[in-house]
């Protein structure tokens, strides 16, 4: 069939290059975070659909082109056709830049933010898409292509044809298949490990919906994975505290909706206290993660407070002279996951992952201030509220010795400053815009950064022994080891509570480790304690790796260093008689070759932290650095391929 193009079709399509012209503005950026987002879009839409009430199964393949196909059992896309635009639903939600009704806000209410642009950002795009819709006993189809004119112009997502009926079927539901435009994406191959981390984590939000993940790249029993979880957000906290010892035995959980209609806003909350100090709160809006925490996590924090004193105060915990306990107290070995939906979402801060909206602060705080003390109050539940009000007491009188461990440590580091900065070299610039701090492993590395390094902007800070474990250690013990405070000390910044990122000293902090097993868990613990104790550095991207080379290649005169197995490789290949190196530490290397290689930022690679999924990391902290052997002897054995901590380094992204 013929597509008679129509004034209005013209005005469609220059809305779709539109989108070409500043990919950006509409998927975040043409890396590999655009690049998926691409298909969180799609994803978003099957998601919506489930959310409603009309699919139970989602699932997602990855194909061997590098194509992607969504597909949901729900209602499908509305095949009729529209009324001012004479194209099928189909089209208008595959061509028109904010088609109306799903993605307004007005009709399905919660959308916001990047996610739910729409499907037709992507169509704009993708080499191709194609749709096919199952309703009422038959199949239909769409195709939509990019593609250069004669004259060197780019259409995109033209459809081919109309929608077409194909056949007849007793499925249900839309079947989604994109490639993205290799033209506009720096690279077209999806994270096998990042769709399924996104996908279980959009299965613990949306309880009893199947999220079936094919890769079919891969040819291992791991090709397919399901997650479906019944217990939803409850489950999502077992599976945080998986390798921590609970407080108790079920994590609590409420629901609630605040105000009616299009601005209720639907608060879901699960917590489960352990017997550690870390304090792991993760929120949602929307399905989308708030990294940066935001209004709502802020009602979450006051309102439990809040209501856990009183508690104390009913049952006589706290007597009537005693002060009341801090939030911190409460939250200490606290795991929760907050999940709101609602309508209008602002997001701020420096990533804008950080909830805005106001009204979600009321909307937490009084939902927590309606569900929770009846728990609480349970008699069935007096092993929980008695737990959680004994861990806080206790956390409170700990709280008070480390405040004065810490005035202690004030003091000292004061009469100390000599020998604790001893072992830092300095720079001798002062603009921290510049200044990059190299935190390195062992003292003979410590040497040579110290003698090849640009001390104008670099400074060396050597590590002696190991760094502490902080996972298994409170702020006073932090706060007693010398490596810790030397690196505090260093940053300039503060930790925990009393963390200000204005005062950082440095604009890197690059951490230089071996690349060997000891390496790895040295980089493993310094993470840890950054994440634990200064996390808004890593949030606002000042932590890096520094990568030194794991060869050296000599041929006469001529040096050349691999930093990789593939890189040496394609180094190798071309020359013969050539010396090989290969480096089994920083200490290895002198002065000069460690500035060519690792510390000048004209030859340098460093990779930058990044905290992407801070639920995985979080998980794998505790897996890896907690007490519990059992798993943490599993996991490395399953992962015997990479060495450890790698899997946590996967949350970072090279520059
Ligand atoms: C593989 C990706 O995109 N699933 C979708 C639906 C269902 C409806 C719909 C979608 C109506 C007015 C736009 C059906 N019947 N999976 C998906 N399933 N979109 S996307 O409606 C689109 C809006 O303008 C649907 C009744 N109402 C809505």
């Amino acid at each position: 069939m013929q597509h008679n193009y129509t004034v209005d079709d013209i005005r469609v399509m220059e809305g779709l290059e539109a989108v070409r012209v500043r990919p950006g503005m509409y998927i975040g950026s043409t890396g590999s975070r655009g690049l998926h987002h691409m298909l969180w879009e799609i994803v978003d839409n099957a998601v919506d659909e489930a959310a409603n009430g009309y699919a139970s199964e989602i699932s997602v393949t990855i194909n061997k082109d590098n194509s992607v196909t969504v597909e949901d059992n729900g209602r499908g896309i509305p095949v009729g056709i529209h009324e001012k635009l004479h194209i099928s639903g189909v089209e208008v939600v595959y061509t028109q830049l904010h088609a109306g009704g799903k993605f307004d806000n007005e009709a399905y209410g919660y959308s916001g933010g990047l996610h739910g642009v729409g499907a037709s950002v992507v169509n704009a795009l993708s080499e191709f898409v194609e749709v096919e819709v199952a309703t009422a006993g038959k199949l239909y189809r769409i195709r939509f292509r990019s593609y250069e004119d004669s004259d060197g112009k780019i259409h995109s997502g033209v459809a081919d044809a109309p929608l077409e009926e194909i056949g007849r079927t007793r499925r249900q539901g839309t079947k989604v298949t994109f490639l993205p435009d290799k033209r506009v994406f720096e690279t077209v191959e999806m994270n096998n490990e990042v769709v399924a981390k996104r996908l279980r984590e959009l299965a613990y939000l949306n309880k009893g919906v199947l999220f079936r993940f094919t890769d079919l790249r891969r040819r291992d029993e791991d090709r397919t994975r399901e997650y479906k979880y019944e217990g939803g957000l409850v489950d999502f906290v077992t599976y945080l505290n998986a390798d921590k010892t609970p407080l108790y035995q079920e994590p609590i959980y409420f629901r609630g909706i605040y105000g009616t209609g299009k601005e209720g806003i639907i608060v879901e909350v699960a917590m489960q206290h352990n017997d550690g100090y870390a304090e792991s709160v993760f929120s949602y809006v929307n399905n989308i993660p708030t990294t940066e925490g935001g209004t709502h996590e802020t009602g979450f924090k006051s309102a439990l407070t809040k209501v856990m004193n009183d508690y104390c105060r009913r049952v006589g915990i706290l007597k009537d002279k005693d002060a009341s306990l801090s939030g911190e107290d409460f939250r200490e070995g606290l795991t929760a996951v907050l999940s709101l939906k609602m309508s209008s979402i602002q997001f701020e801060g420096q990533t804008k992952t950080k909830l805005g909206n106001t009204e979600a602060r009321t909307a937490v705080e009084s939902v927590v201030t309606d569900e929770l003390p009846p728990i609480l109050e349970n008699l069935k539940n007096a092993d929980l509220s008695n737990a959680i009000a004994d861990k806080a007491v206790k956390a409170a009188r700990a709280r008070e010795a480390a405040r004065k461990a810490k005035s202690m440590a004030r003091e000292k580091s004061k009469l100390e400053n000599a020998p604790l900065v001893g072992k830092l070299s300095s720079c001798t610039g002062r603009n921290a815009e510049i200044n990059e701090l190299f935190i390195v492993e062992g003292d003979s590395a410590g040497g040579s950064a110290k003698q090849g390094r640009d001390r104008r902007f670099q400074a060396i800070l050597p590590l002696r022994g190991k760094p502490l474990n902080v996972e298994k250690r409170r702020l006073e013990q932090v706060l007693e080891n010398d490596e810790c405070r030397s690196i505090i000390t260093a940053l300039g910044t503060g930790i925990g509570e009393d963390f200000e990122l204005k005062n950082l000293k440095y604009n890197k902090v690059i951490i230089l480790s071996d690349a060997d097993q000891d390496g790895a868990h040295i980089r493993a613990l310094l993470l840890t304690f950054f994440y634990r104790y200064t996390r808004e550095l890593i949030t606002s991207g000042h932590v890096y790796m520094g990568m030194p080379p794991l060869y050296k290649v000599q041929k006469g005169k001529e040096v050349f260093y691999a930093y990789d197995d593939a890189e040496l490789n394609k180094l190798t290949k071309g020359i013969k008689g050539y010396t090989l190196q290969r480096y089994k530490g920083l200490g290895e290397m002198n002065p000069e070759q460690l500035w060519e290689t690792t510390l000048n930022p004209e030859n340098r690679s460093l990779v930058q932290v990044t905290i992407d999924d801070a639920a995985y990391v979080e998980h794998l902290v505790t897996l890896l650095m907690g007490d519990k052997v059992a798993p943490r002897k599993e996991y490395i054995t399953e992962h015997a391929d990479f060495n450890k901590v790698d899997t946590f380094e996967e949350r970072i992204k090279t520059e």
